[in-house]
This record gives structure tokens, C-alpha cells and sequence, in this order.
């Protein structure tokens, strides 16, 4: 399904950017890596990085074949404490990247399949509020293991996004 609306303001944002390849013509989802939990039967997390593309989209879920339950979460401040709180959707702007990080937003997956191990790479899906979906194979890691995305640098300013 598409909704060509949208695309009409894509031409003049692309116009007054001068590095317009970095624009992608449709959202994308990139970078998803899963970190297991240490412990049987507790919740794994998946971060990746999304790109609204040139009209913009909205996350409304994820699900996969192999986790019973996925929720959005975002991690907020609240009493001195970081605590998480699942969000029903995200909003991706055209042409920007939204990153899903530790210590930010992340996908929180309840009841994963105990075969998913690290290195087996468990496929996700996405929908979108365009009705687009897009599935794609998380790397899968271990409780411990380095991250295997620079999405992992939570914090940090990445240079080159001047408005
Ligand atoms: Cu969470």
C-alpha cells in the first residue's frame, strides 16, 4: 500500500540539502542486533535505526515468528531512577533517523523462543502507520558481548545532521 500524498515535499527538502544521497526514497530499518538476556525466561531487547524516508512514517509495532510479545519501550528519568515505559508508536520524520539505543528507546521482547541463541539471528517485523511492513534479520548477541552497531553509543552527538 502506498500513500503518494506525501511525496510531493520531498523534492524541495531534497533540493536544499547538498548531500541528497543520504536521503532515503523509502523508510528503512537498519542496524538491528538483540541482546539476549543472561537469564532463562527474562525479556531480550533489540535496538536498530530507522528512516522515515522521504514522506515520513510512524512505528506502530514489531512482532516476530519466534518472540510471543514485543513492546515499544522508551527510558525516562523518573525519581533519580531510569526506568522504562512502553510507547504505543514513534513518530520518524521524513529524511531523519531515529535510533534505537541502550538507554533509549528499544524494542522489549518477552518470551523468546529458547532456540534463538547468540549468532542465530532472529528475523523482526515492522509495521508502519503507511501500511508498509519491513522485516529484517537482527543479529543476536549475548547478554555480555559488544554490540555488533554504532547504534550502541548512546549520548553522543553525531556530527553532519545541521539543520
Ligand atoms: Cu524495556
Amino acid at each position: 500500500m502506498r500513500f503518494p500524498i506525501l511525496a510531493a515535499t520531498a523534492a524541495v527538502a531534497l533540493a536544499a540539502c547538498g548531500q541528497a544521497e543520504e536521503a532515503a526514497p523509502v523508510e528503512t530499518v537498519e542496524d538491528a542486533w538483540v541482546r539476549l538476556s543472561a537469564v532463562d525466561g527474562r525479556p531480550a531487547a533489540a535496538y536498530f535505526e530507522l528512516n522515515g524516508g522521504e514522506g515520513g512514517d510512524t512505528l506502530l509495532a514489531i512482532d516476530s515468528e519466534r518472540v510471543a510479545t514485543i513492546e515499544l519501550h522508551e527510558t525516562v528519568m523518573e525519581d533519580g531512577a531510569m526506568r522504562m515505559r512502553p510507547v504505543m508508536s514513534v513518530d520518524i520524520p521524513a529524511g531523519e533517523t531515529v535510533s534505537f539505543e541502550p538507554g533509549g528507546m528499544h524494542g522489549m521482547l518477552f518470551g523468546v523462543d529458547p532456540e534463538v541463541t547468540p549468532g542465530t539471528s532472529l528475523t523482526l517485523n515492522f509495521r508502519f502507520g503507511s501500511g508498509r511492513d519491513i522485516s529484517i534479520d537482527a543479529v543476536t548477541i549475548a547478554a555480555g558481548d559488544e554490540p555488533p552497531f554504532g547504534n550502541s553509543d548512546a549520548g553522543e552527538d553525531h556530527s553532519g545532521h545541521e539543520m
